[in-house]
């Protein structure tokens, strides 16, 4: 894959991220903790010890294996990734499905464990069903790191999460509230129905809206499953369903732009409010044509980037996961694990007219 984000964009983009920072709560995410036996000769083991002073060897094998490959999405955080590789003389690849189905990650597992590779960085489809591959990808040695989606805790050494659950969550509802003045109907345009990390949002806005604004109403979650034909259908779907409808939240990059794009050439338009989760480029002309008003994420190349800093500080022994351990990712600095085996990221910038054209990704 080409290198197609610089080194110099992305402490642009470090700086820009500072400029409509939010204040996000650090709650760690959720999750099991994970037993001492369940490591499978990894070095994510929790009887293993680090030596934070261990070199990072050249050469490492790591692979990205996103949710799905035709997603811009991935494709920058994946860059990062791979930009990160440049910078420690690794050995970079990418695979993936063409879609983001539970189980659709599992032979590319499969094959990476028999390539022997040092490093998988994935994003979950499902909580579940990649967790006996990744199993066996450990005990043959590979070290692995979900970034973006996690799966069970069990089943990998770190996650790398864009920022809390809970910040996330929170503030695509205060959006919403503020753009449709926090009474009526509001529905959900979601990725797909397995995906960890936009049910673990579903489920903490629902009982944040239900608390913080008792008048909204969230009256239906859809699925456009991370594809831009049918998430912009199930939009359509929505507005025929509820004539009511005062606005749309799209936590995936994919529905957010499919239902920016239905809206926009719609009688809805600036009347149905629309946010969620995208990338800058992708809704730069929906928010300048009047369709959104504002939206938020997170700096997917920096994910990647620190993604693939964390499986090499793994795969060299500077850090087991455990908690407290420390390691360096490049130009982000350091960064600390916390609980579950849990490294976050930072806080996701909110976009509107008056930023968004600050920001290339
Ligand atoms: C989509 C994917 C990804 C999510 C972003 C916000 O691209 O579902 O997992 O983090 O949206």
């Amino acid at each position: 894959m080409t290198s197609f984000l610089s080194s110099r964009r992305l402490r642009g983009g470090l700086t820009g991220a500072a400029v409509a920072a939010l204040v996000l709560t650090t709650a760690a995410c959720g999750g099991t903790t994970r037993g001492e036996e369940e490591g499978g000769g990894s070095a994510g083991e929790a009887s293993a010890s680090a030596n934070p002073d261990a070199e990072i060897p050249s050469g490492l094998k790591i692979s990205f294996l996103p949710k799905q490959l035709n997603n811009p999405y991935f494709a920058i955080a994946d860059g990062g990734g791979e930009n990160a590789v440049e910078e420690i003389e690794g050995e970079f690849s990418e695979v993936g499905p063409s879609e983001a189905s539970a189980s659709s990650q599992v032979s590319y597992i499969n094959t990476l464990t028999q390539q022997g590779v040092d490093v998988i960085v994935t994003s979950a489809n499902d909580p579940n069903a990649i967790c006996s591959a990744l199993d066996q990808a450990r005990a043959g040695g590979a070290n692995v790191v979900t970034f973006d989606s996690d799966t069970d805790p069990a089943c990998r050494d770190l996650f790398i999460s864009q920022a809390t659950s809970e910040g996330i969550a929170q503030s695509q509802i205060d959006l919403m509230a503020e753009q449709m003045g926090g009474a009526g109907q509001v529905a959900i345009l979601s990725a797909t129905a397995n995906a960890t990390n936009q049910n673990a949002w579903i489920e903490i806005m629902e009982t944040y809206a239900a608390e913080k604004y008792p008048d909204m109403e969230i009256v239906a979650t859809v699925y456009g499953d991370d594809e831009d034909e049918k998430s912009f259908q199930e939009t359509q779907g929505l507005l025929q369903t509820y004539p009511e409808l005062k606005g749309i939240i799209s936590p995936t990059t994919v529905g957010i732009s499919a239902a920016a794009r239905y809206l926009s050439g719609s009688e809805y338009k600036g009347k149905v409010a629309l946010t969620g989760l995208g990338t800058p480029n992708q809704m730069r002309e929906f928010v300048k044509d009047g369709t959104v008003t504002a939206f938020a994420l997170w700096n997917p190349e920096e994910l990647g980037y620190l993604a693939a800093y964390a499986g090499a500080a793994l795969a060299a022994g500077q850090i087991t996961g455990a908690e407290g351990e420390t390691f360096e990712a490049g130009e982000l600095g350091e960064y600390t694990v916390e609980a579950d085996g849990v490294v976050v990221l930072g806080e996701p910038t909110v976009f509107n007219a008056d930023n968004i054209d600050d920001f290339d990704f």
